[in-house]
């Protein structure tokens, strides 16, 4: 699909797009003013298209340094009076969340909707927390959609519910739904006159200010809206019943089962019980925080039983528990508590007839579910040809050798992108990870806690992200250890998005640059230094020195990502002399270029991968490894 025909498709016109081109369709037709977002999957592409789009789309959009500003930024638009969108996968808001839990208290103005992109079975992700838990937690709508026109329109009423009750509304995506491809209605774009549109900030202390006095009766008033927003949900046709193949607008059925089902994991459930044409009602629930109730309990009142088919936490399945304990129902619950469900993971097709079919003595043969846990040829992830980072992982285990340092002693606390391949063999120069900007404050605990060395390492993202505050720790308490900011002039994991280290913004707009060794120097680090990891003699020393500074080092490692650096293609040729070589395995066991390989003993480079960046020529001492014509 062309980019441009998200903006450019006319009312009645049906496109095929995916989960985060919808999502970008539904606030242009929302007729927004301000979106906010720091990258990551599966919500970076709403972002990538943003920043191409939102110019002529009259939406000022930005690549926020982390998602706690994003979240700043969007609840400032809204409370100024215009639309605000702030979308983030779902550890963005962990760290979104402080902010994001004061936003319902102080309310909002104009329509803030809030995207929160959740990874079960962690295609792209540290873990697989269930963001259902944020709604509950900060007393927030929940809208869970199922595919590409939901995600579209259950947006749409997102924000004007948000007007209409002057609170947040979260919509919840999945990868799947994120990045399914559905056939999506076009409506009417905003009105030309949103465009651009600017808001005013009106002051009124007594309610955006939460000190305490304040803050008593803003939960108490919040607690009530969502008392009267669950009167919304009870009605809301965006829970609905499906049998038989067909929507059905009745509320109570006495089967043997029924299921309730939102997100993806109604699309599975859908399909077993139309594949097998089952006799197996499904409520299928899309506004699903604060529970409706009143809908669950007709629907489930005279079931024998109940299955809740949901991802990732038990969510559903325990308001479900709760309905039936407080109304002294005879109905069985099946889900995720009593193992009908596994506890982990994504679901599938597969998983759910297997469920079904034992839940109703079907006896059918059992599916062999496809899950994470799966025996699956090792393909381990890998660093491309040329990366900068193994660069200077290679430089900085030689100044550790030169140094005569016994590797076991250093610890390599690191940090989330695509350095974070250091955990394979042969670099090993991932300790620990936790979370963004993590690297750092981790190295403050053991820089304290042993008397080991401690090498950490960082993005230049991640830097901006959240590396800042532990680095001011790091030097005001006195901590010993050396980070390194890899600067690959990029958020290279993510797909390559602007940050702040960069002389443009996410619009495409010129925009100053920020110096890391600035900020590290304003930090109070006496020892900054930068290198080039294509570099590797000057790398290397520049490293030995660092590990024997007493206090905190800085090391910039600056290269840009391969796949943004233009090289030459007349650049000769790196070949290897097979008279030279002594076949120390040097090049492949310590380095380990992807197209550095071996065939019958003999070492060779596969051109079509080599970038001829020439690391593997410095680090060959037998000159085996050279540019050739
Ligand atoms: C809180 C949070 N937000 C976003 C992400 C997604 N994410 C993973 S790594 C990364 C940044 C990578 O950029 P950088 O630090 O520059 O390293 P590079 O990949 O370029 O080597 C992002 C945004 C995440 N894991 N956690
Ligand atoms: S995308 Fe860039 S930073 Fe990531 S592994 Fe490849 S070269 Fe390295
Ligand atoms: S020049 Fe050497 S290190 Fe660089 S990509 Fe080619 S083979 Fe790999």
């Amino acid at each position: 699909m062309d980019i441009n025909d998200i903006i450019m498709g006319k009312p009645g016109e049906k496109l095929f797009m995916l989960g985060n081109e919808a999502a970008v369709r539904a606030v242009i037709e929302s007729g927004i003013s301000v979106a906010a977002t720091y990258p990551g999957t599966p919500s970076s592409e709403i972002g990538d298209i943003l920043s191409k789009v939102a110019k002529d789309a009259g939406i000022y959009f930005e690549f926020s340094v982390n998602e706690k500003v994003a979240m700043e930024v969007a609840a400032a638009a809204s409370l100024s009076g215009v639309r605000s969108f702030a979308f983030m996968k779902h550890v963005g808001l962990n760290v979104a969340s402080d902010s994001f839990i004061s936003i319902p208290y102080v309310t909002v103005n104009g329509g803030m909707v809030i995207l929160s992109a959740d990874d079960p079975s962690m295609f792209s992700s540290q873990n697989e927390q269930d963001n259902r838990h944020y709604a509950r937690l900060a007393n927030v709508p929940l809208l869970e959609p199922s595919n590409p026109q939901e995600i579209k329109d259950y947006m749409k009423l997102a924000f004007e519910l948000s007007e209409k009750y002057n609170i947040p509304i979260i919509v919840r995506t999945t990868t799947r739904v994120s990045h399914m491809r559905g056939v999506v209605e076009l409506d009417e774009c905003s009105k030309k006159d949103t465009a651009n549109k600017k808001g005013r900030f009106e002051k009124n202390p007594s309610q955006y200010v939460p000190v305490p006095v304040n803050s008593m009766r803003m939960h108490k008033e919040l607690v009530e809206k969502m008392a009267d927003i669950n009167e919304f949900t009870n009605n809301s046709e965006l829970n609905k019943f499906y049998y038989k193949n067909d929507e059905v607008f009745n509320f109570s059925f006495n089967n043997e089962l029924g299921i309730i089902s939102s997100g993806s994991s109604f699309n599975y459930a859908y399909d077993v019980i139309n594949d097998l044409n089952l006799d197996v009602p499904i409520l299928k629930l899309g506004f699903t925080y604060p529970f409706p109730d009143d809908i669950v309990l007709n629907f489930i009142k005279d079931l024998d039983k109940v299955l809740i088919a949901e991802e990732v936490d038990p969510i559903m399945e325990s308001e479900v528990l709760r309905i039936v304990g407080r109304n002294n129902l005879n109905v069985e619950v099946k889900g995720k508590l009593d193992e009908s469900l596994p506890m982990t993971y994504e679901y599938n097709q597969d998983i759910l007839q297997n469920a079904i079919s034992t839940i109703l003595n079907l006896n059918l043969p059992d599916k062999k579910v496809r899950t994470a846990d799966m025996e699956l040829p090792n393909r381990p992830p890998t660093l491309c040809p040329g990366c900068p980072h193994r660069s200077t992982y290679y430089a900085v285990k030689k100044a550790i050798k030169n140094l005569n340092i016994d590797e076991k002693d250093v610890i390599f606390p690191s940090d989330i992108g695509c350095y974070t391949l250091g955990i394979e063999s042969p670099y090993k120069t991932v300790d620990l990870v936790l979370a963004m900007g993590a690297s750092v404050g981790s190295s403050c605990g053991f820089s304290k806690a042993t008397n080991q060395k401690i090498m950490s390492f960082l993005g230049d993202s991640t830097f901006f992200h959240s590396g800042i505050p532990p680095l001011i720790n790091a030097v005001h308490n006195n901590h010993k250890f050396v980070l390194t900011v890899l600067d690959n002039r990029i958020t290279a994991m993510t797909g390559g998005q602007p940050n702040p280290g960069l002389p443009l913004d996410g619009m495409g707009n010129e925009a100053p640059q920020i110096s890391i060794e600035e900020i590290a120097h304003a930090c109070g680090v006496d020892f900054v230094e930068t290198v080039n990891p294509e570099v590797l003699k000057k790398t290397v020393s520049v490293y030995e020195k660092a590990i024997k500074h007493d206090g905190v080092a800085v090391v910039v490692s600056r290269h840009p990502c391969t796949l943004i650096q233009k090289r030459s293609s007349k650049r000769a040729k790196i070949q290897i002399d097979s008279k030279k070589c002594v076949k120390c395995n040097e090049c492949i066991g310590e380095f380990a270029c992807p197209a550095i390989y071996k065939n019958k003993g003999e070492v060779l480079i596969d051109q079509s991968l080599c970038v001829k960046c020439a690391v593997c020529v410095q680090l060959c001492e037998n000159k085996a490894i050279a540019s050739r014509m």
